[in-house]
């Protein structure tokens, strides 16, 4: 027995699924999840000694690549001052200035502790401000675990959101309504059906939790008129894509403004960090100076903030970092779409920068239910004889490739040989 499995079955006794968090199970992906013992680069070493070279990266922190020597300093000399003040700090505001800094469209910004308190909080934001209770959601699109969000795929044009976890319950959904990424008219007809009575339009600009689906070309510009001219707030929730496909993240890259924003993993730098900022006249609701209601015990934590700003700054100030980063994401996605192309399956890779997913489908993946036509069986077999190889992926199908700075040619030439393996077998 692997001390990962001997780990695992004494996890199951005190954690529910053995994880903190179910994805990490490897439910899907007939694993036997491995328990990480360091990291370090583009490689993680599990506690059987075995090294991986890291696509996950935490789930979108590690773009630098794991424990970065600059973040690893700045959090043990925030250490040592203390671990935590609640109270004002100068490293909250230096944190705050930097985001505005970085992204336009921020005029001023809340830390919280995840991405799920940094959606619930400017969703409650959103519906503060319009003072609609009705928000748009689109199938898909994960946005963290608040009750309001977790609402059942595809509920029909007139039809209340429909709990899509037990335990909360229909008054907390009822007013999340579900649209179909990349389709407007989807999107047009609840704006119909609810004239007057949308707050919000929240979604990832580049889908990245049904796997990577990229916005069609015109969607997010698209979606920014309507809500302007509906009078609905428009948010974009940059968990992901925040400070991974530019300094401006993806309202950067495709050039479509927000009225709010959230953010998470990155601004962490690995530690628990989430955000949501943007327009002034909406943020200057929030409690103390307004009456929506936020707060929180560790938020704007100094070390967590040590943390943060390390890794943001390095993003900022590291010449061409992005430019480096999306081209040798460039170069890795080309070869797999070759890989695909010799191997005649038809399989559809979606990338956008340093994200990527390879589907187990030959029809095209542009909203949720065509990313579900995806053989999950085969990728699951696909996850296995790459987690052999010394690939370490995220254990589903609907998950993304993270590319980090540290990743080496010799390491993306690896895991394509061991792609091209799968696909010869
Ligand atoms: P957290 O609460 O997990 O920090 O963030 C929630 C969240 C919000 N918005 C987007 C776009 C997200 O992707 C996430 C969380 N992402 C997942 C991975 N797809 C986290 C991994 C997990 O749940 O363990």
């Amino acid at each position: 027995m692997t001390k990962s499995e001997r780990l695992f079955q004494e996890a199951l006794t005190c954690i529910p699924g053995g994880v903190n968090s179910p994805v990490r199970a490897f439910g899907s992906v007939g694993a036997v999840p491995r328990f990480m013992e360091k990291a370090q680069g583009a490689y993680m070493t599990d506690v059987d000694g075995r090294t991986y070279v890291d696509f996950v990266g935490s789930w979108g922190p590690m773009i630098l690549g794991h424990n970065h020597p600059r973040v690893r300093e700045a959090v043990l000399k925030a250490c040592e001052k203390g671990l935590s003040f609640g109270a004002a700090t100068e490293a909250e505001v230096d944190m705050a200035r930097l985001i505005c800094q970085m992204v336009p469209s921020i005029e001023m910004v809340r830390m919280v502790n995840s991405g799920t308190e940094a959606v619930m909080s400017a969703v409650r934001a959103a519906r503060g401000f319009t003072g609609r209770d009705k928000i748009i959601k689109f199938a898909g699109c994960y946005h963290g675990h608040s009750d309001a969000m977790l609402v059942k795929a595809g509920s029909g044009v007139m039809t209340a959101g429909v709990p899509d976890s037990a335990g909360v319950p229909g008054g907390c959904s009822q007013d999340t309504l579900t649209a179909i990424y990349n389709d407007m008219q989807s999107v047009e007809a609840l704006f119909e059906a609810w004239k007057g009575e949308i707050g919000a339009v929240i979604l990832e600009p580049v889908g990245a939790n049904m796997g990577v689906v990229p916005p069609a070309e015109g969607f997010l510009s698209r979606l920014r008129k309507l809500c302007t001219d509906n009078g609905a707030l428009l948010i974009f929730d940059e968990v992901i894509t925040g400070f991974r496909l530019g300094r401006d993240g993806a309202q950067g890259y495709y050039g479509v403004t927000p009225d709010l924003t959230t953010f998470g993993k990155i601004i962490g730098g690995g530690m628990p960090v989430g955000a949501y900022g943007g327009r002034r006249d909406v943020m200057e609701l929030i409690a103390p100076t307004g009456p929506v209601y936020q707060a929180g015990t560790l938020s704007g934590n100094p070390v967590a903030m040590a943390a943060g700003m390390a890794q943001l700054g390095l993003l900022q100030e590291t010449e061409d970092f992005y430019e480096k980063l999306n081209e040798k994401s460039r170069w890795f996605f080309d070869r797999i779409q070759e890989l695909i192309e010799k191997s005649g399956r038809g399989y559809q890779l979606n990338r956008v920068g340093s994200l990527g997913c390879l589907f187990f489908t030959t029809e095209p993946v542009v909203d949720y239910a065509s990313a579900k036509t995806s053989d999950t069986k085969e990728f699951a077999a696909y996850f296995r004889h790459m987690l052999e190889a010394g690939i370490y992926l995220a254990p589903s199908q609907f998950e993304a490739m993270f590319l980090s700075a540290a990743m080496t040619e010799e390491d993306l030439e690896r895991t394509l040989t061991a792609m091209e393996r799968f696909f010869d077998r």
